[in-house]
């Protein structure tokens, strides 16, 4: 036994060899515990008491990073790893059974649930096209209040947030505002903004200087008058030094909007799904008259297998992406590097590796549709779609 300290008395000491032999660190917090209670407070034993509390608290925080960790370890089955371009079927909850599973076997082959039946976990195919992969994501329908958790609204807006294309699919046999509006109150509470523009407006703190506001463009200085209102808006928000950059014509929810960083601006198209039943068409007509200013809307049957052939080609422009075709030695890769719009010479040799980028002398680009078909270019040269790249190194 290990005789702490002889001012403590024979039952502290007990208590205290407990300590010394408990295993778990649960078990080790509850013995400590159980010393400090008993162990007598005074000046000799002051020292032994301070240095057991400071164990104490260091074996709860050790315990909680225990269960930190294995929380962290439980994957969400609504968390997805990103495979290719992520695309989210999603449909809403009046009426379950809206076609997703459906389409997402008609896509991919790849539905597990049975089609009819509800499925309460994301199902995930792959999309071929061109040799570029689409990951295609059946999720669970879309419940009232999702954004508070109904139906695991949290899990699924949280991944709904870092996929690439959102697609609504909403039953053309069915009322279709009903279905838009609860998918656009969800999506909206749980701060995603679909087909819209981040503000073209920065905030930038400073540490002193007050709110600073400067309009940047002819157009944002028709938004001058709101200087004042733009100015209580952020200091609300608890910020009292700032420069605010205005690039455009803005309007005060931008402001609100801009300092939510919890806000994500994803892209979004609408398939109405089960084109082959009666009336359908009416609903199709209702549906591009009220969306097709803001939305690329699809008619889709699966019984009649009518789907877009060039759904990839779709979604590449829509997410404004580009096809690299990486030439090495003069053989042209069969797959793709997907870059965005954008994209210059240097993001290809980035992208193949970050050496490339050192080492770079020039490159080759082969582009069928022009005048001159091969050019030797520098880093900063803008690309195309379909362009094919050969780069040197030094
Ligand atoms: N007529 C017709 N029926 C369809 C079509 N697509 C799906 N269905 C039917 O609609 C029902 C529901 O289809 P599912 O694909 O399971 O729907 P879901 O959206 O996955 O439904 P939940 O998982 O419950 O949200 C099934 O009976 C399908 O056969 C279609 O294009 N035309
Ligand atoms: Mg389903």
């Amino acid at each position: 036994m290990i005789i702490l300290s002889s001012n403590i008395g024979p039952e502290a000491q007990a208590a205290y060899q407990k300590y010394l032999d408990a295993g778990t660190i649960e078990e080790q917090i509850k013995r400590l515990e159980e010393f400090l209670s008993i162990v007598p407070k005074h000046k000799a034993t002051e020292n032994i008491v301070a240095q057991n509390k400071s164990k104490l608290a260091k074996l709860k925080r050790q315990l909680e990073e225990k269960k930190q960790k294995s929380i962290s370890k439980v994957v969400s089955p609504f968390s997805i790893k990103k495979e290719g371009i992520q695309i989210i079927l999603i449909s809403d909850y009046h009426i379950p059974g809206v076609g997703k599973t459906s389409l997402l076997n008609y896509l991919t082959n790849a539905a597990k649930t049975k089609i009819g039946s509800f499925n309460a976990l994301p199902e995930i195919g792959i999309l071929n096209y061109e040799k570029i992969r689409f990951q295609i994501v059946d999720m669970p329908s879309i419940m009232r209040n999702a954004y508070k958790g109904v139906g695991n609204g949290k899990e699924i807006i949280a991944q709904i947030r870092s996929c690439d294309l959102i697609a609504i699919c909403v039953d053309l046999s069915r009322d279709i505002n009903e279905q838009l509006d609860l998918l656009f109150d969800e999506l909206s509470n749980g701060d995603i903004k679909i087909n819209e523009c981040p503000p073209s407006i920065d905030i930038e703190k400073t540490g002193s200087n007050n709110i600073q506001i400067l309009f940047l463009t002819k157009e944002s200085k028709e938004s001058m008058e709101l200087s004042d209102k733009i100015k209580q808006i952020i200091r609300v928000n608890g910020i009292h030094n700032c420069i605010v950059k205005i690039y455009g014509r803005i309007n005060l929810e931008q402001i609100v909007d801009c300092l939510n960083h919890s806000i994500v601006y994803r892209k979004a198209i609408i398939i109405g799904t089960k084109g082959d039943l009666p009336h359908t068409e009416d609903n199709f007509e209702i549906l591009k008259k009220k969306y097709s200013k803001k939305f690329k809307i699809i008619a889709s049957s699966v019984v009649r297998k009518n789907f877009p052939s060039d759904f990839g080609e779709l979604v590449l422009n829509l997410l404004e992406k580009i096809r690299i075709y990486t030439m090495n030695s003069g053989k042209v890769a069969e797959k793709p590097l997907i870059l965005n719009k954008e994209a210059k010479i240097r993001d290809v040799a980035y992208k193949i590796h970050r050496t490339f980028l050192e080492l770079f002398d020039f490159a080759v680009v082969i582009r069928k549709n022009a005048r001159q078909k091969r050019k030797k270019v520098g880093l900063d040269y803008d690309l195309e779609d379909k362009d094919i790249v050969e780069i040197h190194t030094i």
